[in-house]
């Protein structure tokens, strides 16, 4: 045991009150990068200190030396690449000896970044070496491949100030300030709990051993991030803490958040986060089975050997400095009415367990879940987070060719969710978008995409807030509608329904008289007779309103939100 930080001292990049207005001056002449949230996450742990010893974005030296043998090039144990990744007309602008002012989303300076190097991705290589695979089914490899910039910018940094937060600002400590804590409360030895999971009763009884193994208190330390799409919300997750902390002994334990950006990267990850503990005071740090799991490959199959992120973290446990405690599997034992580790249950004893896929569709169905299994607020808080189908907000998404029968069927859906009641309902059909939203745009590609985006994020934010979007644009563009369902099934249901009438029919009907103008030629790029139309692969309805009429068409959404679960 001991308080060093990781390689060293703990780091502090927060300069003082008279350098940081020198940044600021300075920062009027030179370049400013704005960052995303996974770049803030990595620059607020550099500058605390939970990033110690780095003292900046890593430069290329440093970088292929952690992936080829997951050190520092000074010998320092680091298990992945800490980057700052950039546009190439980014990187284009920049040249080593430079300064840059890292800005947040507002345009509020967080750090200055003193440029040492900047070089091209070899988004492969790294893959391959951090996560041991290529295949963009792992989230941190698609993070790399579709959402990362081309080049790294490495050097060293100067904060200004700690990236803002304004939520939960009681449970936000940077490793000094733990340490502080730690030392007022008397409290030397501190086994850390990483988690991005709400905390169940297994999960409780599981830190209690933990603590009890290492006559230690506990650091309840979730991430304070949705670590991947599908996570619960953070907010409702820490809601969840807060209410399961009062469950521990009195004086045993403390809820910080980490706002760490995960990577997913399994057992090299289980190092990286044994690591900020080290630095943020624990003794000890309890590495679960499939420790920042990547979830499994489309086949099944894992990404890594469950037990691959205990024997990493293990085998370094001596370097690290940190006592590593494997994570012991409770499970409820009915005839104690107690848990128990699954290793010591008594042979015929009853054993009851609940997969968290279960759970979580219990919930939604609004059905009970046994006392056994979590904690009566935990229950609240995630009902309340997550309301059953009937309750949530969804998009219909109509998609289909000009004269396909989209607003039609819009207008009586609107109609009929109105004449039911309980959520509002807003129609962003093609026209109303257009007028109120998009008036300035055209038909090409780009500004089709730009009216579609808009109206996808609209229909997200009446989501959000449990209401009914019903949208109704021609919407061709297959990626672009992808994005907008990735976006609003952060929030409730995506319906998309492909309004699959055909040309002829369209052509047929030609209400508007505009295939009639657009085979004359007197309007260029018309949907389906000279721009392209890309149907849905996979709609949840799909209706070709050849020979219905539209309350029949209109009935088929209906049938669905009803199978679905969405209307009661
Ligand atoms: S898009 O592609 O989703 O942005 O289109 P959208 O906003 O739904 O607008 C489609 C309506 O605009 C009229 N219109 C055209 N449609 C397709 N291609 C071209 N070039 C075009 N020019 C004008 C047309 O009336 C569409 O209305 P709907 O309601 O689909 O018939």
């Amino acid at each position: 045991f001991s308080w060093d930080a990781h390689g060293g001292s703990l780091v502090d990049l927060v300069v003082d009150e008279d350098r940081a207005q020198v940044l600021k001056d300075l920062s009027r002449g030179i370049p400013s990068l704005t960052l995303n949230g996974r770049h803030l996450a990595d620059l607020e742990l550099i500058l605390n200190g939970a990033f110690s010893p780095l003292r900046g974005f890593m430069t290329s030296a440093d970088y292929e030396s952690v992936l080829d043998r997951m050190r520092l090039q000074d010998g320092t144990l680091w298990p992945l690449p800490v980057c700052l990744d950039v546009t190439e007309a980014d990187a284009r602008g920049l040249e080593p000896g430079q300064s840059v002012a890292l800005r947040d989303a507002e345009g509020f300076m967080v750090a200055v970044l003193h440029v040492e190097d900047i070089w091209p991705m070899d988004k492969a290589r790294e893959a391959q070496c951090v996560y041991g695979t290529t295949d963009t089914a792992h989230p941190g490899v698609d993070t790399l491949f579709h959402h990362a910039g081309t080049h790294y910018v490495g050097g060293t940094l100067e904060g200004v100030q700690l990236p803002l937060h304004f939520a939960f600002k009681r449970l936000r400590h940077t490793p000094h300030e733990m340490r502080a804590l730690f030392r007022k409360l008397g409290w030397r030895r501190i086994v850390g709990f990483q988690t991005r999971n709400p905390l169940h009763r297994a999960q409780f009884e599981m830190t209690l051993r933990a603590m009890d193994q290492a006559k230690a208190n506990l650091l309840l330390h979730p991430v304070a991030r949705r670590a991947r799409p599908g996570d619960i919300d953070y907010y409702t997750r820490i809601r969840c803490y807060q209410a399961v902390s009062r469950y521990y002994p009195p004086n045993m334990m403390l809820l910080s958040l980490l706002p760490l950006a995960m990577r997913m990267a399994g057992p090299r990850e289980a190092l990286l986060h044994a690591i900020i503990r080290k630095n943020y005071g624990c003794t000890h740090f309890i590495v679960g089975r499939d420790h920042a799991s990547p979830g499994r490959r489309p086949d099944g199959t894992p990404f890594y050997p469950p037990e691959a992120a205990m024997e990493l973290a293990t085998a370094f446990e001596k370097e690290l400095g940190i006592g590593i405690i494997p994570f012991e599997e409770m499970v409820y034992v009915m005839e104690e009415d107690a848990y128990m580790p699954a290793r010591e249950v008594p042979p015929e004893s009853t054993v009851r367990s609940l997969a968290l896929d279960d759970f979580h569709r219990r919930l939604r169905e609004g059905k009970r879940v046994p006392e056994w299994f979590t904690f009566p607020e935990v229950i609240e808080e995630l009902q309340r987070g997550y309301p059953p189908r009937h309750k949530q907000g969804f998009t219909i998404f109509c998609t289909g060719l000009s004269g396909a029968g989209k607003s039609t069927i819009a207008r009586i859906l609107y109609a009929r969710f109105l004449e039911m009641g309980g959520r509002p309902v807003t129609l962003l059909d093609g026209d109303i978008v257009r007028r109120n939203l998009s008036n300035e745009l055209g038909f090409s590609k780009e500004h089709r995409d730009i009216n579609v985006r808009r109206i996808g994020f609209v229909a997200s934010e009446i989501t959000k807030n449990r209401g009914i979007a019903i949208c109704a644009p021609i919407a061709p563009y297959a990626a672009t509608r992808r994005q907008i369902r990735q976006l609003i099934e952060n929030y409730g249901g995506f319906v998309e329904v492909h309004v699959a009438t055909p040309l002829e029919v369209c052509e047929s009907r030609d209400r508007k008289g505009l295939y009639a103008k657009a085979r004359a030629g007197l309007i260029k790029g018309f949907t389906g007779i000279d721009d392209p139309y890309e149907p849905p692969e996979a709609p949840e309805v799909t209706i070709d309103t050849t020979e219905l009429t539209p309350d029949e068409a209109a009935q088929e959404v209906l049938l669905f939100l009803e199978r679905a679960g969405y209307i009661k």
